[in-house]
């Protein structure tokens, strides 16, 4: 990790790979995991598994041939492409990326390469990977696919099922070569501009093999991101660990991912869902860091989105609209994470996103050794009280303060020197929070 952390900063430093751009102001981005395992919800011969869902299969060590059958119940027929981007579009989604293939190795998209998918093995007979790929770019969504490249438990070959197969006599170079190299193609040929290549839990392959790998996806689409669990430290963007975020800002361009309740996959009794407040304060806090969100929703196997993924991302869209200037198109704050919240940065602006409101109505900013010209709440331009005492600003919070997260914007001119370059201490204060 440390290598590969290196590594990134050292590519970011060196020189930016310029297809990056659009990734690097997106911030925020919808993950779908969908399969049929959203069929499944957890639920495998009437017991209840929590976790994940998708990991339904190996959980339960569902034998291929019972697990087959589920996709000939599958029917979708509530999915509504459109809905799904207006949603996207609504909680200010710049970036979706959905399961085309998960472990379980069934295509939810029309493939020629195998006949596990969701247009020949079940009754739904449509491809949805098409209409949603054709309604998101509309209202100017990147579009992409997730791509489980190693693991495929349906296949006596694919990485990860060791009940039904003997993992020593796999032969994983005819997996790549037989179906998911060809699958991958058919994504990258059949389904328009992706914005995103994400694959997921690499294995069977070195360095070189991995590289080739890369170079013959690239060659089909050179312009589309591939996350970095490609594996052997190859990959466009860097995605950290699932629910992960570093401890400190990374430049360059990187994603943390997180889901939406406890698992990516729909699971019928996993009620634990992040409120508004929850995923207004974890994108502050990862665009704080220089990175991305992309958030997880599990759509259940008739294909409606949860309802309170729809409300609470509905929330932190309306949020955004009034406040996005303080996400999109950021970078990291340039003072480290203070009692009362965190701060991202653009050219002459410093975001406060106040997380913890001060029950004496101040909060104190250190570093900041420019010349502050104003101080607003970025909501409704309202101007902050606000006091300089050395390089520490004291700010009046104002009367009205979000819910979620009052930011205010300082305004100021000259270059703010980075705060974390100068290791500026996080500074106690005296009060309490709310
Ligand atoms: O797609 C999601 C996961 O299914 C996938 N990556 C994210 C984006 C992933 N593949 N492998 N892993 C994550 C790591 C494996 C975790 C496990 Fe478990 C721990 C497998 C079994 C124990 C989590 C908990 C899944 C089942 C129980």
């Amino acid at each position: 990790i440390a290598q590969d952390i290196e590594r990134w900063d050292k590519q970011a430093n060196e020189k930016e790979n310029p297809n990056t751009k659009w990734f690097k102001e997106a911030k925020f981005g919808m993950f779908i995991h969908w399969g049929l395992y959203s069929k499944l919800g957890g639920v495998w011969n009437g017991k209840d598994y929590y976790g994940s869902g998708e990991w339904l299969m190996h959980q339960a060590k569902v034998p291929v041939a019972d697990y087959a059958k589920v996709a000939k119940e599958f029917n979708p027929v509530k999915f509504n492409a459109d809905e799904w981007a207006d949603l996207a579009k609504d909680a200010g989604i710049k970036y979706m990326v959905i399961t085309a293939k998960h472990h379980e190795g069934f295509a939810m998209y029309d493939s020629k390469v195998s006949d596990f998918n969701i247009v020949k093995a079940s009754p739904y007979g449509k491809d949805p990977m098409k209409a949603l790929s054709v309604a998101t770019r509309k209202r100017g969504i990147e579009f992409g696919f997730y791509y489980s490249q190693f693991l495929d438990w349906h296949e006596p070959n694919g990485g990860g099922n060791n009940w039904d197969f003997d993992e020593t006599k796999k032969d994983y170079l005819k997996y790549y070569k037989e179906k998911s190299i060809p699958q991958l193609k058919e994504l990258l040929t059949n389904y328009g501009n992706l914005g995103i290549v994400w694959f997921d839990m690499p294995g069977g392959l070195d360095k070189k093999q991995t590289q080739e790998l890369v170079d013959s996806m690239h060659a089909l689409q050179p312009k589309s991101l591939f996350s970095s669990r490609v594996g052997q430290g190859l990959g466009d963007y860097r995605t950290f660990g699932d629910s992960e975020v570093p401890a400190t800002p990374i430049s360059g361009a990187w994603e943390s991912i997180y889901t939406h309740n406890d698992s990516w996959g729909y699971i019928t009794h996993d009620m634990n869902f992040k409120s508004p407040k929850e995923i207004i304060q974890l994108l502050a806090n990862v665009a704080s860091k220089g990175g991305n969100l992309m958030l997880n929703v599990g759509p259940d196997g008739e294909g409606n989105m949860p309802l309170y993924s729809i409300k609470y991302l509905r929330e932190t869209g309306k949020w955004l609209q009034t406040n996005g200037k303080s996400i999109y198109g950021t970078t990291y704050g340039l003072i480290p994470a203070q009692p009362w919240g965190v701060t991202t940065s653009a050219p002459g602006k410093l975001y406060l996103h106040v997380l913890n409101n001060p029950r004496n109505g101040k909060i104190r900013v250190p570093g900041v050794n420019v010349a502050v010209t104003k101080v607003f709440q970025l909501a409704n331009k309202q101007p902050a009280k606000w006091t300089k005492q050395g390089n520490d600003i004291i700010v009046d919070m104002p009367k009205s303060l979000n819910d979620h997260n009052t930011v205010l914007a300082v305004q100021f001119n000259g270059k703010l020197n980075d705060g974390y370059a100068a290791s500026i201490p996080q500074v106690s204060q005296q009060y309490d929070f709310n």
